[in-house]
């Protein structure tokens, strides 16, 4: 049976923990939709033009992998479009607490919605965007943290950010 997974997230910039996220899925799941979504806590450095392009770069070598960017709800996206199941990411357990609470929000918003976490991998698990920013509007090197193509797009965004 064919299914259709999202890998759902802000991405502001995309990090090489979300990457392997979205790999490890293609691998399993027929099809990969990677949503690029308003994250209302969160005021966006790059704007989700941007971020669908950064995406769709560093995805383009996945065949079952397309990228989308929207605003609104998650689960009605995933009704609206055949989505079977979120699958997210999962580091710590600082995770834990925000991601079950969606995950439970998204079930009773679309019942037939579930949400299924890949363990972080060790060598990226302390990774965020945020810690991203913060070190490159610093100056500092982040060559560990992002994919390489990118790279330097993001280093010139965020340098006296
Ligand atoms: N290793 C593995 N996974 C990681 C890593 C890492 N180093 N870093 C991040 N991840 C995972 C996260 O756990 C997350 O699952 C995903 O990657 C995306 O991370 P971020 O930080 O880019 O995205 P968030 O957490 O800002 O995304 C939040 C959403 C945009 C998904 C959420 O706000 C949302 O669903 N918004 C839409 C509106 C909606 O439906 N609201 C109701 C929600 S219940």
């Amino acid at each position: 049976m064919n299914k259709t997974v999202i890998c759902p997230g802000s991405f502001d910039p995309v990090t090489l923990g979300h990457l392997d996220i979205v790999t490890r899925a293609s691998k399993l799941f027929d099809r990969v939709i990677v949503g690029v979504l308003v994250n209302s806590s969160k005021s966006p450095i790059f704007s989700i033009e941007e971020r669908i392009e950064l995406l769709k770069e560093v995805t383009g070598h996945l065949d079952n992998v397309e990228v989308v960017g929207f605003n609104g709800l998650l689960a009605q996206y995933c009704e609206e479009h055949g989505v079977d199941a979120i699958v997210k990411g999962l580091r710590a357990v600082t995770d834990f607490e925000y991601e079950f609470q969606m995950a439970l929000t998204n079930k009773k918003l679309n019942p037939n919605l579930e949400t299924l976490f890949l363990t972080a991998e060790a060598d990226s698990m302390y990774l965020s965007s945020s810690m991203v920013r913060e070190i490159a509007s610093m100056g500092g090197d982040i060559r560990n943290f992002v994919p390489a193509c990118i790279h330097d797009r993001i280093v010139e965004r965020l340098k006296n950010n």
